[in-house]
């Protein structure tokens, strides 16, 4: 679709309008194609399918021989990824799919700040991007799905920086997550990102995360274990959430309670961030059962503090996860 003359006009695919405005923000490459409507989503190759959430919203479901892989396009959020019929990441045990809020689980997008409201003007915690509909971007990879998003999605004066965003999901045959942010403006920003992804470990009490000893961190905890020794594996005896800068590009979670490892290799994070909510806090969480704390680990592939990422006028960052699962034998 075209920019119309008129003040709003038919949105990518027809059954949406946005107003002239809104469409008059939108990066050119974006008009035409951007959409997760079926006649769109027909755009995709093989092993991807349109599929809908119990809240009626589009997913796509990406599968090979070995795995099943789901990507809501609200949030262009990874809701689960089953490896051999087991599934490797963790969702809520009470979900909630609504407009505007993330499902607790799978890997949510926080951007473009982490944490609470930097500017603490109310705006949303993780930022916003994670409670937006992403819309299928101009170009679809081979076994994947791309969805971006644009300036548009920061409507008012949520966040005033031109930017477009992609995420590229694939299995190859590994899931491959590839989050490009680009600078459309005509000035330069700084912003955070996290892949905020939660992992599935049986029991977080026995879970042990490999790869930080002796990376320098701070712990965001309110009520954290007394002392640890900052050059052994992170082992879990009490609500953590810590931020790791400088991180090396493979950690290594291992879950002895499901017999499992999981590797993550990144492109372009220089922080991470490990998280267990403990009881205390998780009884605070929107979500959570009684006993979710102890089901789950979140390990963050982040640029976030000190390491944010500034980008000059038409300046991008990438940033990829690649996950590995294997057997603990
Ligand atoms: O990444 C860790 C963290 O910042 C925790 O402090 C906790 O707030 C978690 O993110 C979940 O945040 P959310 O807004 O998704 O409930």
């Amino acid at each position: 679709m075209t920019r119309g003359a008129t003040d709003a006009t038919a949105c990518w695919c027809g059954p949406l309008t946005i107003p002239a405005t809104t469409l008059a923000r939108v990066p050119d490459r974006a008009l035409g194609k951007a959409c997760v409507c079926p006649a769109c989503a027909g755009a995709f190759g093989d092993g991807v399918e349109l599929a809908a959430d119990p809240g009626g919203r589009p997913q796509f479901v990406l599968t090979n021989a070995d795995d099943r892989l789901t990507l809501a396009a609200d949030g262009a959020q990874v809701l689960s990824w089953r490896h051999r019929s087991r599934e490797i990441l963790w969702q809520a045990s009470a979900p909630e799919f609504a407009p505007g809020k993330p499902v607790r689980g799978g890997v949510p997008l926080v951007f473009p700040w982490f944490g609470d409201d930097p500017e603490r003007r109310g705006r949303p915690a993780h930022g916003f991007a994670r409670n937006r509909r992403w819309l299928l971007a101009p170009g679809q990879p081979a076994n994947g799905v791309s969805l971006c998003l644009g300036s548009q999605s920061a409507d008012g004066d949520l966040w005033p920086h031109a930017f477009t965003t992609e995420l590229e999901v694939r299995l190859t045959p590994n899931p491959e997550l590839r989050w490009r942010v680009r600078n459309v403006g005509a000035t330069t920003w700084s912003f955070e990102q996290a892949l905020h992804t939660y992992f599935a470990v049986g029991d977080v009490t026995t879970a042990e995360v490999r790869g930080l000893e002796g990376v320098p961190h701070e712990e965001q905890a309110s009520e954290p274990e007394r002392a640890w020794d900052p050059h052994a594996p992170l082992r879990f005896v009490a609500e953590t959430d810590r931020i790791f800068q400088g991180v090396p590009d493979r950690i290594e979670l291992v879950a002895p309670a499901l017999d499992r490892r999981v590797e993550l290799h990144t492109d372009g994070a220089r922080s991470a961030i490990v998280w267990t909510p403990w009881p205390k806090k998780a009884a605070r969480l929107a979500q959570l059962g009684s006993n979710d704390w102890r089901r789950f680990v979140c390990i963050e592939t982040a640029n976030v503090g000190c390491n944010a990422v500034t980008l000059a006028p038409g300046a991008a960052h990438e940033l990829t996860l690649r996950l590995r699962v294997a057997d603990l034998r």
